[in-house]
């Protein structure tokens, strides 16, 4: 968040009538890197329209009203109204942050989408150690997430403390870095049925 511009800024008075000023930074969609329907035929314009334009939309403005109430908590010193904020910041802040990685693991046939890493390549042998082969790890990555019940995230992962990669699911909204940070997402896969259920 480094270099990120503040917005909303707001001044509070506080209950002893000092004043105190809280910001914080407001999330924002980034651009999808390809066109909505850069996609297609694997993912179609209108699912997109709806995932990144409506569901991961919301989260951002969800995460913008709970971080707005949570700046006022704070300048007021209400550690009370804080606590009840973080779940609902925890759960849209992880619905942002994962869909900005997930579109980042997407990409348009032809310009890398579907195509499995070089033979002999880093990325290639880290999972043939892990999973046997490259079959083996979508057969592995298919079956799990699928067994996922409700809603979460598939993940393949880089583990900094083994240094070998692994499959990690996560539920709900939480992220990969909530099950430790020495885990580092290779590419993540919406399990939500609001990310192909308009398809599939
Ligand atoms: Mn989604």
């Amino acid at each position: 968040m480094s270099g990120a511009k503040r917005t909303n800024t707001k001044l509070y008075a506080m209950k002893e009538g000092a004043t105190a000023e809280a910001t914080f930074v407001k999330a924002e969609q980034k651009k999808l890197p390809y066109e909505l329907d850069g996609l297609e035929p694997v993912l179609s314009k209108g699912l997109m329209e709806l995932h990144y334009g409506k569901h991961h939309a919301t989260y951002v403005a969800n995460l913008n009203n709970l971080q707005e109430q949570a700046a006022k908590a704070l300048a007021e010193g209400d550690h009370l109204k804080l606590t009840e904020l973080t779940q609902g910041i925890k759960f849209n802040g992880g619905g942002h942050m994962n869909h900005e990685f997930f579109w980042e693991s997407l990409a348009p046939v032809g310009k890398g989408g579907g195509e499995l890493p070089k033979e002999g390549s880093a990325l290639e042998k880290a999972i043939s150690k892990s999973f046997g082969s490259m079959d083996d790890m979508i057969t592995h990555f298919s079956a799990n997430t699928g067994a996922v019940q409700g809603s979460g995230w598939g993940w393949l992962a880089y583990n900094k403390t083994t240094k070998e990669v692994e499959f990690r699911t996560t539920f709900n909204q939480d992220r990969l870095v909530d099950q430790g940070a020495y885990l580092v997402p290779i590419l993540t896969i919406d399990i939500w049925e609001h990310a192909y259920y308009v398809d599939y």
